[in-house]
């Protein structure tokens, strides 16, 4: 019986001592120590040894079952301390790697013009609308005065969204300012800068997408003098103080009279070069005062407010004021372009 404990003990350490997981050193426990296990076994005989030896024997297994529980206990240990040691390797952070370096970019040309021109009519009194590119035919053209069988509205010039007509993308920013008039107090000072689209082909000055600032103001009393005054200032404050510029006439549906506003070339002073294309003049937006269809049409009374408004070209200002040469580049993002601003 003594070799046979010697035996357990011994075969039980050198597998203790082998185990890689937590799981095996408790089949091992059952193996030896459990109650159908080979110690528990060895101690079922010892009815039939001598009376003498069974304290002996005794003394001896609780010996093999402490050393055991024991070796058990140490490995479970030494276990738990490797699988500590892979997990720190594992999930180890070199703190000395470089960080990733962070470039930051710049606004586009474009919105640094567009942000000067919206703080020029913010300190005006102008509030900055914001709205659909996705718009009813309604607010885009009727509400306009440019009924159904307009020549605006063919099908050749515009994206429709709907075989009827009834959904466009909005060839203009002024369905801002229809929703203004519809909905807000008077009087209004509204200014709405924007996407809009048209059927163009692209070319150095044409985009089927460009942007848009629209004007509008409708009060008591407003003039046709209050139109070429507020104009005069934003525009001296584009092109500088001494800008010299003149009003031609034009015609818009949904003003009446309508002109044309142009400055005077600020490169030849007039006598014409390349810059104007010879004329001594470039134009630079189109306005006039809001037609009694298009008040009365939002509900407002044409007998006792008036209104001027005026739109122009995003772009256009854009490539004029960093004398760029071509509007593909505005659109293309080249960040080599782009960084030159
Ligand atoms: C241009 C000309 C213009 C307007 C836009 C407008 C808006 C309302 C009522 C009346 Cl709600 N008019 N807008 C008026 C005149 C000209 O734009 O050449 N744009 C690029």
């Amino acid at each position: 019986m003594k070799e046979e404990l010697e035996t357990i003990r011994k075969n039980a350490l050198e597998s203790i001592g082998s185990t890689k997981a937590g799981a095996d050193l408790e089949a091992i426990r059952v193996k030896y120590l459990g109650k159908k296990g080979e110690l528990t076994a060895v101690l079922k005989q010892m009815g039939s040894l001598a009376a003498e030896m069974r304290p002996i024997m005794g003394q001896m297994a609780n010996d093999v079952r402490a050393s055991v529980e024991e070796a058990i206990e140490a490995q479970s240990a030494v276990l738990e301390q490797r699988a500590m040691e892979a997990r720190l390797r594992r999930e180890a952070v070199d703190v000395t790697i470089p960080g990733k370096k962070l470039t930051v970019g710049h606004k586009h040309p474009m919105y640094t013009v567009l942000d000067e021109i919206k703080d020029i009519f913010i300190s005006m009194g102008f509030e900055i609308l914001d709205g659909p590119e996705v718009e009813l035919a309604d607010y885009n053209f009727t509400r306009l005065n440019t009924p159904e069988d307009h020549p605006a509205r063919e099908w050749s010039d515009t994206f429709y969204l709907k075989e009827d007509s009834s959904i466009l993308l909005r060839t203009q920013t002024s369905n801002m300012q229809i929703r203004a008039m519809e909905t807000r107090p008077l009087p209004i000072r509204v200014m709405a800068p924007g996407r809009v689209y048209r059927k163009d082909e692209v070319d150095a000055t044409h985009s089927p997408m460009f942007h848009q600032i629209e004007g509008l103001v409708v009060d008591k009393g407003v003039t046709m003098g209050d139109l070429k005054g507020t104009l005069n200032a934003v525009i001296r404050q584009i092109y500088g103080p001494n800008t010299v510029t003149r009003f031609r006439p034009h015609h818009f549906p949904f003003t009446e009279p309508s002109c044309e506003m142009d400055i005077q070339c600020h490169k030849c002073g007039g006598v014409g070069c390349p810059t104007c294309k010879g004329e001594g003049w470039i134009e630079v937006l189109g306005a006039g005062m809001v037609h009694p269809k298009v008040l009365s049409g939002c509900g407002i009374d044409p007998e006792v407010y008036s209104g001027f408004a005026f739109g122009m070209g995003l772009e256009r200002l854009a490539l004029g004021r960093f004398k760029i040469s071509d509007m593909r580049l505005i659109f293309e993002n080249d960040v080599r372009f782009l960084n030159q601003f």
